[in-house]
Parts: structure tokens; sequence; C-alpha cells
């Protein structure tokens, strides 16, 4: 079982979408094992985003992260880490394939509404920089067999 981390960024929340993401991950039959709305201090979106230190667009990123709140969350599944990105479309929406988040609710890579975990890697990393281990929730989902079942 995969778990992974799934931001709701300022646009999205700004917007009314938490709902509507919330949901088309509910849908697809993966679980929410953790969730939290954050204001972001500008510490956490720097270790966050380290990676994109020095790119064009860094303190763009850090500035539109830490803009308003961001809704945190933990989601688990089979394959959940592709499974999400899958469900949230390319990182530019004009390129996301529709039917994606990115596709439906977005046009501009600078606000595209959302963040999920690209590796079982920064997964972990990420998981624990947003998250104590008390924060995460232990549960059966009563469907799981529903969804996967094997035949
Ligand atoms: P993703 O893995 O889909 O979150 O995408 P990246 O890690 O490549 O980029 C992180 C964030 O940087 C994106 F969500 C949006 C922002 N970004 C820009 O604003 N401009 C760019 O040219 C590339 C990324």
């Amino acid at each position: 079982m995969e778990q992974t981390l799934v931001l709701v960024k300022p646009d999205g929340v700004q917007r009314g979408l938490i709902g509507d993401i919330i949901q088309r991950l509910e849908r697809r039959g993966l679980k929410l094992a953790g969730a939290k709305l954050i204001q972001v201090s500008d510490k956490l979106a720097r270790s966050h985003y380290a990676i994109h230190e020095g790119k064009p667009f860094y303190e763009g990123l850090i500035k539109y992260i830490t803009s308003s709140p961001v809704m945190a969350m933990v989601w688990e599944g089979p394959s959940a880490i592709s499974a999400v990105r899958q469900t949230m479309g390319s990182t530019d929406p004009l390129k996301a394939a529709p039917g994606t988040i990115r596709h439906d609710f977005a046009l501009s890579i600078s606000r595209n509404l959302t963040h999920a975990s690209d590796s079982p890697e920064n997964a972990a990393s990420e998981i624990s920089l947003w998250f104590t281990p008390e924060e995460i929730v232990n549960w059966q989902l009563c469907t799981f067999e529903w969804l996967f079942g094997e035949n």
C-alpha cells in the first residue's frame, strides 16, 4: 500500500475546489489518511520546493504557496503515487489530458491547483515534512474488496 502527499494549493482553496478535488480522489477508490488546512510558513515552503531553488519561477512559487491557506492531505491506496498524479494530470494544465483535475479546472502552470508526490522516496519525505505520525490515521476502507478484490 502506498501513501502520497497531496496539496490543494492556495488557488484551489480560494476558488472553492477543495471538495471537487477530494471527491475525485475518493471516487477513484483512494483513502484519505490525513488532512489539515494550514497557512504555510516561508520555511516549510522553501523546504518543500528546495529542488526548484535557483529556477526563474522559484521565488514566485514560494510567494504563491504562502499567499493563502493550503489543504494538505495524505492519500493511500495501491499505486497511490502514480494514480494520484494521473488524476491530477500534467503539471501544465494546457497539456493535461481531458478528465484530469488540471485540465478540467485550470489553464496556467503557475496556478495549477495541486501538488502530488512523484516517487516513493519523495512521498515519504514530503509526508514527514508536512505531517506528524499522530496526524495520520490508520483505518479500514469498508469498500476495499469492492475496489480491489481479485478474480
Ligand atoms: P509537479 O511535480 O507536477 O508538481 O511539477 P514540478 O515539480 O515540475 O513543479 C512544481 C511547481 O512549480 C508546479 F506545480 C508549478 C511550478 N512551476 C512554475 O510555476 N513554472 C514552471 O515553469 C514549472 C513549474
